[in-house]
């Protein structure tokens, strides 16, 4: 054997260091978007997310509703093939026949209902905005929108009627069909709304565009606004029955696929990737892994992965490295195989981006796994503790929880990414539960303002810059020492 003359590091090891703030830097103009897919240099790839998060390829997170909330964050959910091929590309098929419009039929109210009436209707709808029309009809003339957001500005003038506080929200916000995304965008920015509404000539509002919709497409996109357009999704394959569940989820409408693997070095995914070169050449977008080393990831891109996804053994349900022995800490796998895609595409003049898949345990994890260079980043603890996961939520010693299982586990039994032939002879991965933590819209929001606030401390305001003006540092044993136990009292999935 050949001893590598490195040290293994994960990301609690490292701090950033601030760079100039200038007046570029504000919220606002921090654009986290990130490219999805292969493109060649210095043009946009056909496939971009507006919020650099995606979900685990996992039974126990990426439900139909968590993609549909996801789609509507920016992000992009990958639904799990560890299931018959008719119920995935079922899964697939019902996110897809959500429309991104919003639906705004059933939350409409007079100007002269009281604010407790429309608390009601937000309560009993579950929606973040109201429709105000002259009678309360959808076919009634259009006069403005109460959000969530302005309601709970107002809370404390209960008796008060809808009329005087729609009054601002329709001096603020105009919208017509045909608009394109870009201007429904900077309307959206402008009128610091969260909700664009689209009218028709009679005054109608045929569709809403919500800021959470809009993030979809993004400043880059020509698209008009349009009320059926679709949410995005993407799913897992495996290297086994690929030649039947990939033309069944292409059929169903997934935006992107990956394979699910912990090892993707393999002549396997290799035979994939040219199965879906020759058989769909680029309107199928496929990304492979995982990887940690730059060899992993040359051998993928050059069998034409869309991405490639970094990370093994770094997951938090995650054995590997004790069962048998082989992973790498993220941040050292991360920083090899950056290095390895920046030069791949000064090579060839093609960007494959990388996805760091698994490890992320605390929010500034996101921002130090960015500034070492990753594309977008994959998270299955993350998103397991929102209400739209699919695993329920229980009572443990006084908090309360959601199941969380690694892929590896005895309950998944995921064999087409764990097994050894046609069975799992040992588990890989632990059956938990994480610390519930509320809705998906919400956290993810907070996340990204804290990621959008650690931007601004660097003085970046795209990733791609983040990427090249990040200056990291590793922190001392005792600190990262002490940092880990309380991740492990606090974070870490408790073991059932
Ligand atoms: P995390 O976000 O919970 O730390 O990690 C999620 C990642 O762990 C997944 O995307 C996958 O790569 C990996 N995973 C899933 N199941 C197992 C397992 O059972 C696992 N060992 O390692």
């Amino acid at each position: 054997a050949r001893i590598l003359a490195e040290i293994s590091r994960t990301f609690g090891e490292y701090l950033l260091l601030p760079n100039l703030t200038d007046e570029r830097c504000t919220p606002g103009n921090i654009d986290l978007s990130a490219p999805l897919v292969r493109h060649r240099v210095g043009e946009l790839a056909p496939i971009r997310v507006a919020t650099p998060l995606v979900s685990a390829i996992m039974g126990a997170v990426s439900s139909v509703e968590l993609a549909i909330a996801l789609a509507q964050a920016g992000g992009i959910s990958f639904i799990h093939q560890n299931q018959p091929i008719s119920e995935q590309a079922g899964m697939v098929a019902a996110v897809k026949r959500h429309k991104a419009g919003f639906r705004h039929n059933d939350v409409n109210i007079k100007p002269s209902a009281t604010l407790d009436e429309a608390d009601t209707l937000f309560k009993r709808t579950g929606s973040d905005v109201i429709v105000v029309t002259d009678d309360g009809n959808p076919s009634g003339t259009f006069l403005g929108l109460i959000t969530t957001q302005d309601f709970n500005f107002i809370r404390h003038r209960r008796d008060e009627v809808v009329d005087s506080r729609m009054r601002t929200a329709r001096e603020l916000v105009t919208g017509a069909e045909g608009m394109s995304l870009a201007e429904a965008n900077s309307l959206l920015w402008d009128s610091r709304q969260d909700v664009l509404p689209v009218v028709s000539a009679d005054g109608r509002v045929t569709a809403l565009v919500h800021r959470r919709d809009e993030a979809l497409h993004h400043k880059f996109s020509n698209e008009t606004v349009d009320a059926a357009k679709r949410f995005r999704v993407g799913a897992g394959v495996n290297t086994h029955d690929y030649l039947e569940r990939i033309p069944a989820l292409v059929e169903a409408g997934a935006d992107v696929l990956c394979l699910d693997s912990s090892d993707g070095y393999s002549v396997w995914q290799q035979n994939v990737l040219a199965f879906v070169r020759k058989e769909y050449g680029d309107a199928v977008r496929i990304g492979a892994g995982n990887v940690v080393d730059g060899r992993g990831f040359r051998f993928l891109a050059d069998a034409g992965a869309d991405f490639v996804k970094v990370g093994i053994g770094g997951g938090s349900i995650c054995i590997t490295r004790d069962q048998k022995g082989i992973g790498r800490g993220q941040a050292s796998a991360l920083a090899e195989v950056v290095a390895e895609r920046d030069a791949y595409a000064e090579e060839t003049g093609m960007y494959v981006p990388l996805c760091s898949d698994g490890g992320i345990i605390h929010d500034s994890h996101m921002a130090i796994a960015l500034a070492f260079g990753a594309d977008f980043l994959m998270l299955g603890r993350y998103f397991a503790r929102f209400d739209e996961s699919p695993t329920n939520k229980v009572k443990l010693a006084g908090q309360v929880v959601k199941e969380y299982w690694g892929e590896g586990s005895s309950r998944a039994r995921n064999v087409a990414r764990y097994g050894q032939g046609k069975d799992l002879a040992f588990e890989e991965g632990v059956d938990g539960y994480v610390p519930y933590a509320g809705s998906l819209y919400d956290n993810v929001t907070v996340t990204l303002a804290k990621l959008r606030s650690t931007m601004i401390s660097c003085g970046a305001i795209s990733l791609r810059q983040f990427h090249d003006t990040a200056r990291l540092v590793q922190v001392s044993q005792q600190t990262f020492v002490q940092n880990s136990e309380e991740v492990q009292r606090n974070e870490r999935p408790t073991v059932a």
